[in-house]
């Protein structure tokens, strides 16, 4: 049936059952590709039918489908005329795993970073009225991305504004993990109230067909009606107390019903809808069923056994987990904090044996952060992981609750420079640069595990202010052997030299270590200094004022953007001196997605191009 499908518009031409028989094909194609590529297997299988259904009665050129975060959508990927690239998903040069609106012209809106869809949904609906455009805007949004303090920002204007915009729920029950908090609570008892739902859809039908000038009579007694007899049976419907006509919960494996609704929504329905729609996470594939968190986003797996082809070593996450735990067992007042990624941020663990001190805060990090200060501002000391990437949509909470106030809180940035396959959207490479203008704040970087380690050992003791400790992802470089206590601004002479100095920051280091080798083989008589300075944040300015008068060039290399990095930084500290700094890190653009080397290489900041440059500028 997929053969069948060139443009969306041939989905409409399909029977149900041609429809069913396409969301298999379907799912074989998304198992078939992700094997090999890695990707959000179980988010994507979950949510095939809901794509088959809207693409069936909807025009995504007229009606603008914005879908949340991305990581369901590969079913309408390769409904969407991409089905011959699919191979390329989250490859260089190839589809990205979320939509893009410079890939397709059916994505209505860029995403990746969680609960934006509603917001943008009502933008685009909005614009469409201002401009006289036909068609609505429809927002699909899973229960996790839900949780996002965005969605109730945006359910709360659309509430008021009352245009026609359609929000759909894939309610899974799950996030990354099992999603938590009080509204997923709610959505399982709304399932529980089905029947009384089910009386009030019934209910609505009828009222729709009433003359239009006994309708909103009726329509205003019912609720009356209901607000006084019907809660006492069945839970309120929040949606609707915030001016949405809600439907739900409906199967969201069941096509021909999803049809119906969506039908009955083009054809009956005016203003914000909003559709509770019930789907099974990985639905369609055993393994993904059974281990629906694993198989969120994995890498590439054995389709028959379900089983990852590539062994993980141990993360940076994990080191910072397992010290972590190591701090908490001697200081009860240690607390640690996630926002919806306790598995991606190595702090499965603490959740186990430290139950009373951990907290998933779920989607939610500009609460999380607040939340963090709360807690600092009473005495505790909390540790606040995560994703470099993610911190970006606590910005103002960083600045204004926690850094003004010097609360000491850590904040551990996990996934901090390129992250590779998920490309624009979630590399790390910016939080040096929007970190380090903010006064109070220690920024520190370690190079390996055992310096991880110590800095977070230093920082659980810190209580002057807040901490940023930025890691990579991937796997962790060790040493072998324990590193001196970290001393605050102090940084570590790894090799001395002359003349010249090359810095490497942080997962950099590495790279740094190779050109430094490389060098003294291909320069002989260049003996480079090579240095891990630890801290953006302060500087190591003794060191630094050091070298005026030993060297006549500094390198710098790192994975975070030049314009107000650690470069830039060293820059403007030799700025009054005869040294000259030259800087490699992420250019001024988005960087797509690839493998890390790839995007190196694309950059022209791979050692060995580096290591030319050098000897280039040195000549
Ligand atoms: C701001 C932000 N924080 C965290 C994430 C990481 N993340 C990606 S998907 C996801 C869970 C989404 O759950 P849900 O919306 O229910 O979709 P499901 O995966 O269950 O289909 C999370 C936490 C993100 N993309 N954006």
């Amino acid at each position: 049936m997929l053969e069948k499908i060139n443009t969306p518009k041939d989905v409409k031409k399909l029977s149900i059952a041609q429809l069913q028989e396409l969301a298999e094909d379907v799912r074989k194609r998304i198992i078939q590709v992700t094997a090999e590529t890695g990707g959000h297997v179980a988010p994507s299988l979950g949510a095939t039918d809901i794509a088959i259904a809207i693409l069936k009665m909807f025009d995504p050129l007229e009606d603008r489908i914005v879908w949340d975060v991305g990581h369901q959508s590969y079913a309408y990927k390769i409904l969407t005329e991409r089905n011959e690239k699919f191979e390329t998903l989250r490859q260089f040069n190839g589809l990205s795993g979320f939509n893009n609106i410079f890939e397709s012209k059916y994505d209505a809106y860029g995403v990746g970073h969680a609960s934006t869809s509603i917001s943008a949904a009502l933008g685009i609906t909005v614009a469409k009225e201002i401009k006289g455009e036909k068609g609505r805007a429809i927002a699909i949004i899973g229960d996790g991305a839900l949780t996002g303090g965005m969605s109730f920002e945006a359910l709360n204007h659309a509430g008021h504004l009352q245009k026609d915009m359609i929000v759909i729920l894939n309610d899974n029950n799950f996030s990354i993990s099992k999603n938590v908090g009080a509204l997923q609570s709610y959505l399982t008892n709304m399932l529980v109230s089905r029947p009384y739902n089910a009386t009030k859809n019934l209910i609505y039908d009828f009222v729709q067909h009433l003359p239009h000038r006994i309708r909103r009579r009726v329509i205003l007694s019912a609720r009356a009606l209901e607000e006084n007899m019907i809660n006492s049976l069945a839970p309120n419907i929040i949606f609707e107390d915030l001016g949405f006509k809600y439907l739900g919960p409906i199967d969201g494996h069941d096509i021909p019903r999803m049809i119906r609704i969506f039908h009955k929504i083009k054809t009956n329905l005016t203003g914000p809808i909003f559709v509770h729609i019930v789907t099974q996470k990985g639905k369609g594939y055993e393994h993904a069923e059974d281990d629906a968190a694993r198989f969120h986003g994995l890498g590439p797996y054995e389709i028959k056994t379900g089983k990852s082809k590539k062994k993980k070593g141990e993360t940076y996450s994990k080191v910072f987990g397992n010290t972590l735990c190591k701090i908490a067992a001697k200081n009860k007042n240690i607390v640690a904090i996630t926002a919806a990624m306790t598995d991606g941020t190595g702090l499965a663990d603490f959740a186990k044996k430290f139950p009373d001190n951990f907290f998933d805060v779920a989607i939610a990090e500009q609460h999380a952060v607040s939340f963090a200060g709360g807690l600092a501002v009473q005495g505790i000391k909390p540790f606040v992981a995560i994703y470099s990437t993610f911190l970006q949509r606590a910005y103002d909470q960083v600045i204004h609750d926690i850094a003004l106030q010097k609360l000491p809180i850590v904040f551990c940035l996990d996934r901090a420079g390129l992250v590779g396959d998920d490309g624009a959207t979630h590399h790390g490479v910016f939080d040096l640069s929007y970190l380090n203008l903010i006064p109070g704040l220690l920024i520190l970087i370690p190079t390996n595990a055992e310096e991880l380690s110590a800095m977070l050992e230093f920082a659980a003791e810190y209580k002057e202010g807040p901490i940023v400790i930025r890691y990579p992802r991937g796997c962790a470089k060790y040493l072998d052997k324990p590193i001196q206590s970290i001393e605050i601004g102090k940084g570590e002479v790894v090799h001395e030299g002359k003349d010249v100095a090359i810095i490497g920051v942080g997962k950099a280091m590495e790279d740094a270590e190779f050109i430094y080798q490389d060098l003294k083989t291909k320069l002989p008589e260049v003996n480079p200094y090579l240095f891990n300075p630890r801290f953006l944040k302060p500087l190591d300015t003794n060191f630094l004022d050091d070298l005026k008068s030993k060297v006549h060039t500094v390198i710098t290399i790192e994975d975070n953007a030049l314009i107000g990095g650690f470069g830039a930084t060293i820059k403007s500290h030799f700025s009054n001196s005869d040294v000259k700094v030259y800087s490699f890190g992420i250019p001024d653009k988005f960087i797509e997605h690839g493998t890390v080397d790839q995007l190196k290489d694309m950059i022209g900041i791979t050692p060995e191009k580096i290591t030319k440059e050098i000897i280039s500028i040195l000549k």
